[in-house]
């Protein structure tokens, strides 16, 4: 059964940051700071689907989805960040999963999505290899009391965007700008990654995913030195992080003048184990030309030509085919089925009190994109499940409640929930199938 779905994420819909035990994340911290995020928003409330989740749970059944995307917040499970469970944690998401298994909406769990308790930050966060054990022991902990009726897990969300925009270039938390010396903040995620595939595994969890967010990388034009840099860029997105996971080995990055010497024996036999799919999050392509400073080994060349979104990110359809046929031919028998755990656009709002938000240019982008997932699997591409990022308008990282991403959109000052004609449009094109 193919899988159509919603996706969310803890820190971006919960809010209750303070409750029932929950302990600092690292986007707690940042939001904090001054300048850090626009409009000095925080996730405090964010949608308050903490307190409000039945009715969201209603909006999802409406739509006539069958799977639901959401990330488990580890420090509400763990405070700390390590040991004893929070007992009142684990019983948020054992409620909302008994009611999506009531629902008949099987659950898609991201472990990790970007909000680290504070707590292993301060040791270091994802630069300490410790924070890899630390997180298979909480992914061990949810998994004993939730395995046996969450069918899809997922270890991470995105690593690559964790690691630039939090380790490298600090514009997410943990606001870091160690530029290419943040590459041991990838591998130890990885490594957390294989050592929470081994606990899942125990406890009997169903199918088992990471979700990367790949790009298809366009040179900038022919020069040798664009090509050069573009073949740069895909290896330090995309390859990165699919070359170990579905290979066993990382791309060479000799030429780059870096090297990953935190890689221990054996971790990449943890890092390739099988897993039961790839899970894909697709917004763009990326059009690369050689360095124009000392640093990198590209630059962003602009992909121009194409409509763009509230975001300014163009809308390119067609890279979705041509992404998934990518991988395909790259990875072979070796990749697994794919999902696309996320792809979605932001528009913004020009309705008025009590009107539904007619976003015709949503509709087209989910149109656009549903169809290339229709041509990849006519390419051959095994593709079992499209989940549309988001269910909500939420807070979008450092673009606070600027940008909104829902089919649902949200009134952040009452949290009123209005279904956009775009969720109307879902909800026939999924009965349609
Ligand atoms: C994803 N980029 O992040 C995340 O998984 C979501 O939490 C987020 O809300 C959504 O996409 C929309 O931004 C990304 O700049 C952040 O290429 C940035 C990029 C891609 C994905």
């Amino acid at each position: 059964m193919f899988l159509w779905g919603t996706a969310t994420a803890s820190y971006q819909i919960e809010g209750a940051v303070a409750e029932d035990g929950r302990g600092v994340s690292i986007w707690d911290t940042f939001t904090r700071e001054p300048g850090r995020v626009r409009d000095g928003d925080t996730g405090d409330v964010a949608c308050d689907h903490y307190h409000r989740w039945p009715e969201d749970l209603a909006l999802m059944s409406d739509l006539g989805v069958n799977s639901y995307r959401f990330s488990i917040a580890w420090p509400r499970i763990q405070p700390d960040g390590r040991g004893e469970a929070n007992p009142a944690g684990l019983d948020f998401y054992d409620r909302l999963t008994d009611a999506l298994c009531e629902k008949g909406i099987a659950a898609a769990a991201t472990l990790f999505h970007w909000d680290l308790p504070q707590a292993l930050e301060d040791e270091g966060g994802w630069l300490n290899r410790d924070t890899s054990y630390r997180f298979a022991e909480y992914a061990a902990v949810v998994a004993d009391r939730l395995a046996d009726r969450i069918p899809m897990w997922i270890t991470l969300n995105e690593p690559f965007i964790h690691m630039v925009y939090g380790y490298a270039l600090g514009s997410h938390a943990p606001g870091r700008t160690l530029v290419l010396d943040a590459l041991p903040a990838a591998h130890h995620q990885l490594l957390g990654h294989g050592l929470a595939v081994r606990e899942l595994r125990a406890r009997g969890a169903g199918k088992v995913l990471i979700t990367n967010n790949c790009t298809p990388v366009w040179p900038a034009s022919a020069d040798p030195a664009d090509l050069a840099a573009a073949d740069a860029y895909d290896t330090l997105h995309n390859r990165l992080f699919n070359d170990p996971v579905l290979l066993g080995k990382y791309p060479d990055l000799s030429a780059y003048g870096v090297s990953l010497d935190c890689v221990r024996n054996g971790d990449l036999d943890l890092i390739g184990a099988p897993l039961d799919g790839l899970g894909v999050n697709y917004y763009n392509p990326t059009r690369i030309a050689a360095p124009t400073d000392e640093g990198l080994p590209f630059s962003d060349a602009g992909v121009t030509g194409y409509p763009v979104t509230a975001f300014g990110w163009p809308v390119v359809p067609d890279g979705l085919r041509e992404l998934l046929t990518g991988l395909k031919a790259r990875y072979g028998d070796a990749l697994p089925p794919v999902y696309i755990t996320e792809n979605g656009c932001s528009q913004p709002d020009d309705a008025g009190p009590g009107e539904t938000v007619d976003d015709q240019a949503r509709i087209a982008y989910l149109d656009g994109h549903i169809t290339a997932v229709e041509q990849a699997a006519a390419e051959g591409v095994d593709v079992r499940g499209y989940y549309v990022w988001s269910l909500l308008d939420n807070f979008e990282w450092a673009e606070g409640y600027s940008q909104r991403f829902g089919l649902v959109h949200v009134d952040f000052a009452t949290g009123t929930r209005t279904p956009k004609a775009s969720y109307h449009w879902l909800g026939q094109r999924i009965a349609r199938g």
